[in-house]
């Protein structure tokens, strides 16, 4: 986190409505850093997203953003005439110099948006309406960026999704043992080990490339505080070229577990059904005009595979020394690599029953 006179100058920079009256840490991500920032207008307080995007991460912020005013300004052509459209897409707010992000004395990137009030996110679900409504979210965003025009977006971080690229860089953390934590991992590793031979079915079943999220987490959905409805989608960083199907693997990641990801307690970690039938219920309706029959078939092993693919990032992060994720607590990126290889299990002894559901739906 920046500290506290480096977020009101950057504030500074932008073209908010009033003077900044206070500024906090907002939301639990694991990589950016966001400000909810308070402004005094004279109509009452303005309240704003500001963030700061981690360079160690995506090589190139310019991209990032330039994607961003791309899919934004698309998103929100389509959203016209919708009620409530301006709380339906994320709207960059201009920086003083006229563009949509700044770069501060020190090189960092910032950008910032209105806060979407009366709406908030949620690290776990708790209903099934819930993981319909955000699963039909996700796959309505796919739906409206299929028909961006040209040219491609950028990659900001190539490979993102490549499960065997995954797999190798989890290989060489356990060859280098940085922070010699590969002994106290056996386990672990046999477990990711042990399943390098599905890491690259998704990739190798022809499946058509689309423009996606990548990073659908239930947290980047904003549901309405009064109906539950989901409002918007946010955390726009990694929407680029990739496969459907890993935003629906991710959705049933974060979705179906009624454990946070860094929960302790793995007797928590299980893959709820009911939500798992939910979230193909919300895609199938926006997304199942575009879907083709192969990435149907894969619909439920997605959601194994990103499991897995996260767990085996957050455990070559721990092998690493943690230098890629935050961590607030020792151990942190290995509670997290836990709970996904539980929630693997937790798939795998449900998986027929899931392809199932997803065939009789059709
Ligand atoms: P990160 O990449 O760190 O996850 P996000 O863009 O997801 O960052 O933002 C972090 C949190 O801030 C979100 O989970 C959400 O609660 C909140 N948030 C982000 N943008 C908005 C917005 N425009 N309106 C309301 N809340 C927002
Ligand atoms: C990171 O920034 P955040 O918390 O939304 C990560 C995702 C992981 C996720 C795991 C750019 O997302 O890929 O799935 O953590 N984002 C990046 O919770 O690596
Ligand atoms: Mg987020």
């Amino acid at each position: 986190m920046k500290d506290s006179l480096d977020v009101r100058d950057v504030a500074r920079h932008f073209q908010f409505h009033g003077e900044v009256s206070s500024f906090a840490p907002h939301g639990n991500g694991h990589i950016n850093d966001t400000y909810l920032i308070t402004c005094r207008a004279s109509n009452g307080p303005a309240r704003y997203i500001l963030q700061h995007i981690n360079r160690k991460v995506f090589h190139d912020p310019a991209a990032v953003m330039r994607n961003i005013e791309r899919v934004t300004a698309h998103l929100a052509a389509q959203a016209v005439g919708e009620s409530a459209s301006v709380r339906r897409t994320l709207r960059l707010i201009p920086a003083c110099d006229g563009k949509n992000w700044h770069v501060d004395e020190a090189g960092e990137t910032w950008r910032a948006y209105p806060l979407i009030e009366n709406a908030r996110t949620y690290e776990t679900a708790t209903s099934a309406g819930q993981a319909f409504q955000a699963a039909r979210a996700f796959g309505r965003f796919q739906q409206q960026l299929a028909d961006l025009p040209a040219p491609r977006l950028l990659d900001t971080i190539p490979d993102f999704h490549h499960t065997p690229k995954r797999f190798t860089a989890l290989e060489q953390a356990i060859a280098a043992d940085a922070a010699s934590r590969a002994g106290l991992v056996q386990p672990e590793i046999e477990f990711a080990l042990s399943r390098q031979s599905i890491t690259g079915v998704l990739l190798g079943a022809g499946l058509p490339e689309r423009i996606t999220h990548n990073d659908t987490k239930f947290n980047n959905v904003l549901l309405d505080d009064t109906t539950g409805e989901a409002v918007c989608v946010i955390d726009l960083d990694t929407v680029m070229p990739g496969l459907a199907l890993y935003d629906f693997g991710d959705m049933v990641r974060t979705t179906t577990s009624p454990a946070d990801e860094d929960e302790r307690d793995l007797s928590k970690v299980t893959m709820q059904f009911p939500l798992f039938e939910a979230l193909v219920r919300g895609y199938i309706e926006s997304a199942g005009g575009f879907l083709t029959a192969a990435e149907r078939q894969y619909i439920a092993f997605s959601g194994k595979l990103i499991t897995l693919e996260i767990g085996i990032r957050f455990l070559a992060d721990h092998l690493a020394g943690d230098t890629y994720f935050k961590v607030h607590r020792e151990g942190h990126n290995l509670d997290r690599c836990r709970t996904q290889f539980k929630l693997v299990e937790s798939i795998e002894m449900q998986e027929e029953k899931m392809n199932r559901l997803v065939e009789s739906l059709g």
